[in-house]
């Protein structure tokens, strides 16, 4: 089963920095969706849990230099 999580992400100041997280975060094995909103701060990501935990979501918008809070 697959599911859903939004994620505030807090640094991105134009749109290659919001194509970074994408990035990164479309790289995560057991990633099937991501998408960035950049005027809203947020991430919208489908991943599958059997493979993925949130916090190597959080971890990997951290490590492209963003700051990310889980928000559901
Ligand atoms: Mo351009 Mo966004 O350096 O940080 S990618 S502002």
């Amino acid at each position: 089963a697959s599911r859903k999580i939004q994620v505030m992400v807090r640094g991105m100041t134009c749109a290659a920095c919001s194509n970074s997280v994408e990035s990164a975060l479309n790289a995560l094995p057991g990633v099937l969706e991501a998408s960035v909103a950049l005027l809203q701060n947020k991430a919208h990501v489908l991943y599958l849990p059997s493979l993925l935990q949130e916090d190597d979501i959080k971890n990997a918008i951290e490590d492209a230099g963003f700051e990310a809070e889980l928000l559901l």
